[in-house]
């Protein structure tokens, strides 16, 4: 997996990609990170300026697309295959465990950072980027966004996370639909608070099924909009919809 990162804040990445899992992935070569100053790119030689006045008045500053569409294009001629854009924005869909197995299935993101009020809408028009938002909350630019979706989606690279298994059982996998169980290590007694005695039994069957109803029973009393028993309904599809009560019709 290869992530380009374009942002006006190259900075902000040096911390994260060297922390310790990207790191580890990256030094056993099973992902690439290159961050882009999307600055390189302004046509202004001058003063490198990369944002302008909104037209019609209003305040902030908006992504100038002069500036953004070539150094996309830079980035995307950079290797053989262009990569898949993706825009981070709170106006896109929203990044959920589906969404990031999508994004997994790309050899290649660009992760397009915005800042100030926006990007001129010309620079959507123009590229087509796969907008995401993180949430419903505001962020003050898509850095943060950027280093949750390469955090979230380096996890699923074969091989970086070491055991196999593991973030198949995590929340939202495919085998762990809702909430994780509880989970207890050493020491077996604090502060007068015990492990759950069938924890200690060595009885493989029992633990299995203590854990499966402890997730169900976590599911349904913290995320009731994940919860049905059957587990949680699709989150990344369209809701259904009922069809529409004829007018005229008597209900039997
Ligand atoms: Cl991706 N960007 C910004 N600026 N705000 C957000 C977001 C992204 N996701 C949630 N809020």
């Amino acid at each position: 997996m290869r992530f380009d990162v374009l942002t006006l804040f190259p900075e902000m990445f040096s911390g994260y990609v060297g922390q310790s899992l990207l790191r580890r992935a990256i030094d056993s070569g099973l992902v690439e990170v290159h961050i882009h100053n999307i600055r390189d790119w302004s046509p202004d030689k001058k003063h490198k300026k990369v944002d302008d006045r909104p037209y019609g008045g209003g305040p902030g500053m908006v992504l100038r697309v002069d500036c953004v569409v070539p150094c996309v294009e830079a980035v995307q001629a950079m290797t053989d295959q262009p990569g898949h854009l993706v825009m981070l924005t709170p106006q896109g869909r929203r990044l959920t465990q589906t969404v990031v197995r999508q994004l997994a299935g790309y050899p290649r993101l660009l992760l397009l950072c915005g800042r100030y009020e926006g990007f001129d809408e010309r620079i959507r028009l123009l590229l087509a980027p796969d907008e995401i938002s993180i949430g419903d909350y505001v962020l003050s630019g898509g850095e943060t966004a950027a280093m949750v979706i390469m955090d979230a989606v380096s996890r699923l690279v074969p091989g970086v996370v070491g055991d196999p298994e593991g973030p198949q059982w995590d929340s939202f996998s495919e085998q762990m639909p809702g909430l994780e169980f509880a989970q207890y290590t050493r020491p077996r007694e604090y502060r007068g608070l015990t492990v759950p005695s069938v924890l200690l039994s060595g009885d493989h069957a029992r633990i299995a099924q203590w854990r499966q109803e402890n997730s169900v029973e976590r599911t349904r009393m913290r995320r009731a909009d994940l919860f049905t028993p059957s587990g949680p309904p699709p989150t990344d599809s369209p809701p259904e919809r009922q069809p529409p009560e004829q007018p005229g019709q008597a209900t039997p």
